[in-house]
């Protein structure tokens, strides 16, 4: 799909914590691209950039975006700023529901491993985690911006994940 207007989510840095206590960070840097930091949960410490994505406007204040990770990991979120709420599920193949410790890198540097990991499985029975999240911070940092998402997961200042703005 194209032509949609997508500047509500374009260039935009959120955080959200799911529903299971899991907390995420994602930066839509482009229309087509995410970078993303896991703070918290199965697979946290995990940190991602350049993954492509489908990006679209459902509705007013609804945005959807999917993807299919190198590790073998689907996952669909779903968007709604002004409410400051989201609803993602992820799809886990299910060496990494069994055991995600492996996954837990800066991906980009690991990324032929990623792919004979995910060759490897075993995928099947896969793991569905539907979750809804709160988002924690909302902010526009612009496109493409390789600073937004920089460092390991574990070096967000504290409190920047706690605040609703
Ligand atoms: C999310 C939920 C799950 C998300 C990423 C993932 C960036 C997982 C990715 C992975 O484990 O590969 O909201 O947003």
């Amino acid at each position: 799909m194209s032509g949609q207007e997508l500047s509500g989510i374009v260039g935009h840095r959120f955080v959200y914590t799911y529903a299971n206590g899991w907390q995420y960070e994602m930066y839509v840097k482009n229309a087509t691209t995410i970078d993303y930091r896991i703070h918290s949960g199965h697979v946290g410490g995990r940190w991602v950039k350049g993954q492509p994505v489908d990006l679209v406007r459902l509705a007013d204040d609804v945005y959807k975006l999917s993807w299919n990770e190198p590790t073998g990991t689907s996952v669909v979120v779903n968007v709604m700023p002004a409410q400051r709420r989201l609803h993602g599920t992820i799809f886990f193949p299910r060496w990494i529901a069994d055991d995600g410790s492996a996954t837990v890198v800066f991906q980009n540097d690991h990324l032929d491993r990623m792919v004979a990991l995910r060759d490897a499985g075993p995928t099947h029975p896969i793991e569905i985690v539907p979750e809804f999240a709160a988002i924690t911070w909302w902010e526009f940092v612009g496109e493409n911006d390789e600073d937004v998402i920089s460092v390991a997961p574990a070096d967000l200042p504290d409190g920047f994940a706690a605040r609703t703005n």
